[in-house]
């Protein structure tokens, strides 16, 4: 059923036409409403009341199921089409002018040819549906560093998730003012409804997807998925990919980073931005509870997947989260992994692609053991243990307000942001990678980055195990030329006088018996003290021949046995024949990139190599 039949929305609901003084916009709305041909226009004006009646009218339509208000109040429950479960990298176009400036990492087309075969699409696209107009603001309303977009979409499940995920609604527009600059993004579902058709409980377009972005008239559109970084178009293609370009033209940075506090038992606080590629346990850090020797010692949370960072007027960088909610992955997620988060989802979260338990709350695989004896699967199918199938998608999402996390940071809304001490890359390799090092200069931080790659694991395509290169974990999501962007990075730790410490780290390093040597989860807080001391200069460290690192002695291992001396060199092995073989695979996606690649990016492999060299053959902390 369509949901727009039974409106209820009393007079008072959506922003009024009297309201809207910004003629661009008006003429931007009414000029897609024309091609798009909706039945209806609808201003989202942010509020509760709004937010409540679009889910009621959606629960009453089929497309969420509303949870147990006792067990999980003001939450409910979506599942997608089976084809729609996902991003479409393949599918993701960056429609620069000119095709190099897309770089090689990134799907292109020429603008026109995009636009062309959109506009073709979007003819007569939202006919029988509501068009909403979401105004929305990346990052607190009124800060420096934020952004505004408008986001029209035929899709009420986008409408009420934009409201988790960013600051919607009236006071965005009022910020807007007459005149103000936004960033247009164009929604659909690509599925039209013709007169007196029943709509179906997840529209999309099983034919058509495309996500497509033009950086340099900073705007969106997007065609035929109604799923998560394909269609909350703040998120990804603005966050991230538009941003990233803008950052490249104004003097800042959009990066694919979680932000957090550290705070000491005496009260003095240190921020830090870290970037991880998929399954290295982003959120889970994000939130990290320190272990019980660590008595005294907070991590606070400021954002978990996207950080905004700008020079501030003291020659440091400043950082926001430009999000207002976590659009996390569910499954893994439990109170052993990440208790935070857990708690964080105690209400009014919408949940996406997860299992439905017989009373009416959610579940998905590792958030209990053993899993219940009946679920209702993603797929609205009955599900035992023994169904030998997923009961929750592994890319099975909870959209939830980041206020609601008990780790937030007092500071996460701050229009200044926070100044940000040290930036962490990781990866996950099984050898090779040190547990942690810190950079030699900003130059040499950046090579780190800028060659972090992860090991594929079952879930991802191609052969497990394979290296993928995924510098600053941005692969899918820098807008332009890769070399560019490395290059940006570069002039940015130039042009600023007090630039945050660069570390690597590497959570994933496995023995010779094939466990991991390093406990992971809370027990990084070890890691990240010696990070934060660092980056305060109140630590000492060694020098390695890919950098710095800590000391056995420089790691608090207070309350933990199980990492001796001896695991910890294993941990922190460098060995030359190895890393002659790493620095030759770098040289792959160099190659890639050669025709822009900044020239210190070969002096600074040179220079690991040399080190190397001068080296022992298998260098170890412990003996120097
Ligand atoms: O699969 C999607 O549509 C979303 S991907 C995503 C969502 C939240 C945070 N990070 C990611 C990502 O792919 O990095
Ligand atoms: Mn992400």
């Amino acid at each position: 059923m369509n949901p727009d039949k039974k409106s209820t929305f009393t007079s008072q609901a959506g922003i009024r036409t009297e309201e809207i003084h910004h003629q661009k916009l008006k003429d931007w709305v009414a000029e897609i409403a024309a091609l798009t041909q909706p039945q209806r226009i609808y201003w989202c004006d942010g509020s509760q009341q709004e937010y409540d009646e679009l889910c009621r009218q959606m629960v009453e339509a089929g497309m969420l199921v509303k949870l147990n208000p006792e067990k999980r109040p003001n939450s409910f429950l979506a599942c997608s089409d089976p084809s729609d479960v996902a991003r479409v990298e393949e599918r993701t176009f960056i429609c620069s002018i000119h095709k190099h400036d897309a770089g090689p990492t990134n799907n292109w087309m020429a603008p026109a040819d995009a636009k062309s075969i959109l506009r073709g699409l979007f003819q007569g696209c939202m006919r029988g549906r509501t068009l909403y107009v979401v105004p929305f603001s990346m990052g607190p309303l009124g800060s420096p560093i934020s952004h505004i977009g408008v986001q029209l979409t035929d899709s009420p499940y986008v409408a009420v998730s934009m409201r988790i995920m960013t600051r919607m609604g009236r006071d965005t527009l009022r910020v807007l003012g007459s005149d103000g600059e936004f960033v247009p993004c164009l929604h659909s579902v690509g599925m039209p409804l013709q007169p007196g058709q029943k709509d179906v409980a997840w529209p999309c377009n099983a034919e058509h997807k495309y996500i497509v972005h033009f950086p340099e008239e900073n705007t969106i559109w997007s065609y035929g998925s109604g799923y998560g970084g394909n269609a909350l178009l703040g998120k990804k293609c603005f966050a991230l990919r538009i941003a990233s370009a803008m950052g490249r033209e104004q003097g800042w940075l959009a990066e694919h980073m979680l932000i957090l506090g550290v705070e000491s038992p005496e009260g003095k606080k240190t921020y830090v931005a870290a970037a991880f590629p998929s399954a290295c346990g982003k959120t889970n850090f994000a939130m990290l509870i320190p272990p019980p020797s660590f008595s005294g010692w907070k991590i606070t949370t400021v954002g978990d997947d996207i950080a905004w960072i700008k020079p501030g007027p003291d020659g440091r960088l400043y950082a926001i989260n430009p999000e207002a909610g976590y659009f996390g992955v569910a499954p893994g997620t439990s109170r052993q992994s990440n208790p935070n988060a857990m708690a964080t989802l105690h209400g009014n979260c919408i949940f996406t692609n997860v299992a439905l338990t017989p009373g009416g709350d959610v579940w998905w695989e590792g958030m209990t053991e053993p899993p219940p004896p009946s679920l209702t699967d993603w797929r609205g199918r009955p599900w035992t243990p023994d169904s030998g199938t997923l009961a929750a998608h592994p890319n099975a999402r909870f959209t939830v307000p980041a206020s609601q996390c008990p780790s937030v940071d007092p500071d996460w809304e701050k229009p200044a942001g926070v100044p940000i001490s040290a930036f962490i890359f990781g990866g996950r390799r099984s050898s090779v990678v040190p547990l942690v090092v810190e950079s030699f200069n900003w130059n040499h931080g950046v090579y780190l980055a800028a060659t972090m790659g992860s090991e594929t694991t079952a879930a991802a395509a191609g052969k497990v195990g394979e290296v993928r290169r995924d510098p600053m974990a941005m692969l899918p999501f820098c807008g332009y030329h890769l070399a560019d962007y490395f290059d940006h990075w570069l002039e940015m730790g130039h042009a600023i006088s007090d630039p945050p410490r660069i570390f690597a780290v590497n959570w994933f390093r496995k023995g010779p018996d094939g466990k991991f040597l390093w406990p992971g989860y809370g027990e990084n807080m070890r890691v990240l003290k010696w990070i934060v001391d660092r980056a305060t200069g109140t630590t000492d460290a060694v020098e390695s021949p890919l950098g710095w690192v800590p000391r056995y002695e420089n790691i608090d291992w207070h309350g933990l046995e199980q990492v001796s001396r001896e695991q910890y060199e294993h941990l922190m092995t460098v060995k030359r024949e190895e890393w002659i073989d790493e620095l030759l695979s770098h040289e792959e996606l160099f190659m890639k990139l050669y025709d822009r690649l900044p020239k210190e990016f070969v002096l600074q492999r040179e220079l690991l190599l040399a080190s190397l060299w001068r080296s022992p053959q298998a260098w170890k902390p412990t003996s120097h």
